[in-house]
């Protein structure tokens, strides 16, 4: 189990209070052309009227056939029941890191964080969280010749890097993330999908796969949990949302983590170890999780 890191109710009811942004943004989706409809700052809350709400539907025509989508339960009522806010047989986890969330008079789930101008799924599988995990693996940037670390000069403090990779829907730098399956443990999930994103184990033979495996879960052993939650995910709709458990795993000499043979893979079309600062763009709300991890290993911002 990780050790929980807790840097103070404050700080996560600073978070938790954001208004969502990159659920907004005005077209919805990769290379769709979905308008939401526009939501002021102030009429995000489900709480503060807003009667000239109209909001666009939409639901990407993939989701009839996906197998991991949830059935259309707006469209075709004599689908099956959800367990909204509980756990399906099979175990899919409709728990909300959030708390309770509400449903609509259609009996659609309410997203948490307020209007998103779009209503149906959007792109997303399931109706209400879509549960993820990222794994934030970071090392100090050192110097090649030396092998010192890299101290910034404005703030005087350590560079941390961490394993970014290019996310091919978006050409967005993200935390190479991905969805928890069906009945997976968030810990397995953190390990498979640095594996197949960031190491490409997927395109590797079954004695590769084995011993990358072997490679992460050896290195994945200490993690501290930095974040669990909703994420401002542009796939997000008043029905669907990303929530995510972030977690880091730090290697303090370099000699583990570190040398890993970074290789894009699945979804990815890019790796590296980026240099840490507030000045990075990161898909979602990834950069809220990377500085994260700064505060907790005390480095340069
Ligand atoms: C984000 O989407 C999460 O933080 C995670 O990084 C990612 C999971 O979605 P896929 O990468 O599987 O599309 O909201």
């Amino acid at each position: 189990m990780y050790k929980a890191f807790v840097r103070g109710l404050s700080d996560l009811q600073a978070m938790a209070a954001q208004v969502h942004t990159k659920a907004r943004t005005p077209v919805y989706g990769k290379g769709q052309t979905v308008n939401r409809f526009p939501v002021p700052d102030d009429k995000v809350p489900w709480s503060v009227a807003f009667p000239e709400y109209k909001p666009t539907y939409f639901e990407d025509a993939k989701l009839k056939k996906a197998s991991y989508a949830d059935p259309d339960i707006l469209n075709n009522k004599a689908a099956p029941a959800l367990k909204f806010n509980g756990t399906d047989a099979g175990e899919l986890n409709r728990v909300s890191h959030e708390g309770r969330y509400s449903l609509d008079p259609d009996g659609l789930p309410l997203n948490p964080r307020g209007r998103t101008g779009i209503r149906g799924r959007g792109c997303l599988g399931r109706w209400g969280p879509n549960h993820a995990a990222d794994p934030i693996v970071t090392r100090w940037k050192r110097d090649p010749k030396t092998g010192a670390k890299v101290v910034d000069p404005a703030s005087g403090r350590p560079v941390l890097q961490f394993v970014s990779i290019l996310r091919g829907d978006v050409k967005e730098w993200a935390i190479p993330g991905g969805m928890v399956d069906c009945g997976e443990e968030v810990s397995a999930t953190l390990k498979r999908e640095f594996g197949e994103e960031a190491l490409d184990s997927t395109m590797a033979d079954a004695a590769g796969k084995a011993a990358l495996a072997a490679k992460v879960e050896a290195a994945f052993n200490h993690g501290v949990d930095l974040y669990k939650g909703y994420v401002d995910d542009p796939r997000n709709t008043d029905n669907a949302w990303m929530e995510t458990v972030a977690v880091n795993f730090h290697d303090e000499d370099g000699d583990g983590l570190a040398m890993f043979q970074l290789h894009a893979g699945d979804d990815a079309i890019g790796v590296c170890w980026k240099d840490i600062s507030r000045d990075l763009k990161l898909y979602a709300s990834h950069h809220q999780f990377v500085e994260k991890a700064v505060q907790l290993r005390g480095a340069h911002w």
